[in-house]
């Protein structure tokens, strides 16, 4: 009995996982579930043109007929970046079905997004908060898509507009007496919105801290402020890491998996020409034109992919590519399961 109490004492924690809990392998996943903003938004024939590949919040509601029949749309427009982007990158799914895709890529990310309309208000009265994305697909596209699990990844980038939208709020405000405190409470809404998709059994998650935003080409003019500054990004991304390290030990069997691309990109910035890259404090003012790809020089520019910002506040596609195979490294190197972090 005494020997029994102690077993039991000794692997609880351990029986609380199923033995059938699948290891992550990144090379086995065949299925990519992405929640976000413009970094990771995809066009599709679906959606709202320049911000989503289906639905907007007053397109609310789709059927199982208007979800399975969407195309990824690949152009110019099709992304924030120029071309394709980091989740198309990783998955390899560019453009048509979904369903026809090796990996396939369901990306409800939405352009302009911020976690909740209770910290920041909408960018435009059509824009889908991280939340209204999670309560969307988990009542549209949950009960039709039926991925197996175990080759499941659920992948997040957020929280870029929300640092850029507050970084000059002045406190106290929603309760919170400074940045920490609000950021906090940012990120704490934002897994309890996870919290839905984990219900649904999805046990793999890559999230994505943010990017160097206190160097976009607005931030390094010189005399400026930088807004938000390197120390409120910085805090930020301690948040992110935290939380995603209490998510994985509050729920047995999850691997929530932080991906450091503000390290990575910082070091890009920093020692750009191993990539090709030229320019990492500008961006060409006619990065949209529809000729400049051809015709860059009559624009005073070089060519997009030998910039480090496509404009203001994005990366563009050749950064988005130099981000996807560093992030595929890295999940690679997280195979297995039960390294809680
Ligand atoms: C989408 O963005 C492109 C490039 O900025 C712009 O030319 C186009 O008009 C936009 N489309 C809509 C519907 O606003
Ligand atoms: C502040 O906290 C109070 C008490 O917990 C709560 O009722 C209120 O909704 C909170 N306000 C905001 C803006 O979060
Ligand atoms: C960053 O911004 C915050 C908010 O404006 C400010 O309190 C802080 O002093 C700034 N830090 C630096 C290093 O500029
Ligand atoms: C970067 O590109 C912008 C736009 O083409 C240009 O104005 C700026 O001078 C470039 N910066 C450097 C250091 O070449
Ligand atoms: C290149 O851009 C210039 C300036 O907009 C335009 O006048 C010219 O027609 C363009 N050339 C080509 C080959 O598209
Ligand atoms: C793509 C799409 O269905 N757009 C519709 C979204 O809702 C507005 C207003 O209800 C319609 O005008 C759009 O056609």
């Amino acid at each position: 009995m005494k020997l029994l109490l102690t077993l039991l004492v000794c692997c609880g924690a351990s029986l609380a996982v199923p033995p059938s809990t699948p290891s992550f392998s990144w090379k086995n996943t065949n299925f990519l579930l992405a929640f976000g903003d413009s970094y990771t938004y995809v066009q599709g024939t679906a959606g709202l043109q320049n911000f989503s590949f289906i639905g907007d919040l007053q397109n609310f509601t789709y059927t199982p007929q208007q979800l399975l029949s969407n195309e990824i749309v690949q152009n110019q427009i099709g992304t924030s970046a120029g071309g394709p982007n980091w989740v198309e990158y990783l998955t390899g799914c560019f453009s048509g079905l979904p369903s026809r895709c090796k990996t396939q890529l369901w990306d409800f990310s939405f352009a302009g997004s911020d976690v909740s309309v209770d910290y920041t208000p909408l960018h435009h009265p059509y824009t889908v908060s991280f939340i209204n994305q999670i309560l969307q697909w988990s009542s549209f596209a949950r009960p039709v898509l039926k991925p197996d699990l175990s080759k499941a990844l659920v992948a997040v980038w957020i929280g870029i507009n929300d640092i850029s939208d507050s970084a000059k709020y002045t406190f106290p405000r929603n309760n919170a007496s400074d940045f920490e405190e609000f950021y906090n409470e940012i990120i704490t809404t934002e897994f309890q919105a996870l919290e839905t998709v984990w219900k649904a059994g999805y046990r793999n998650y890559l999230l994505m801290n943010l990017p160097p935003l206190e160097r976009t080409p607005g931030n390094v003019i010189p005399g400026a402020v930088p807004s938000p500054n390197k120390t409120q990004v910085a805090m930020y991304n301690a948040l992110i890491s935290s939380s995603a390290s209490a998510f994985a030990k509050s729920h047995p069997g999850t691997k929530a998996m932080v991906f450091d691309t503000h390290t990575f990109l910082s070091s890009v910035l920093d020692d750009p020409s191993p990539y090709g890259i030229k320019n990492t404090t500008g961006y060409c003012p006619n990065y949209d034109a529809p000729d400049i790809a051809t015709n860059y020089t009559a624009y005073g520019c070089l060519p997009i992919p030998e910039y480090f910002w496509y404009n203001t506040g994005h990366i563009t596609f050749h950064v988005h590519k130099i981000l996807a195979d560093e992030v595929g490294k890295f999940l690679t190197a997280e195979n297995g399961n039960g390294r809680w972090r």
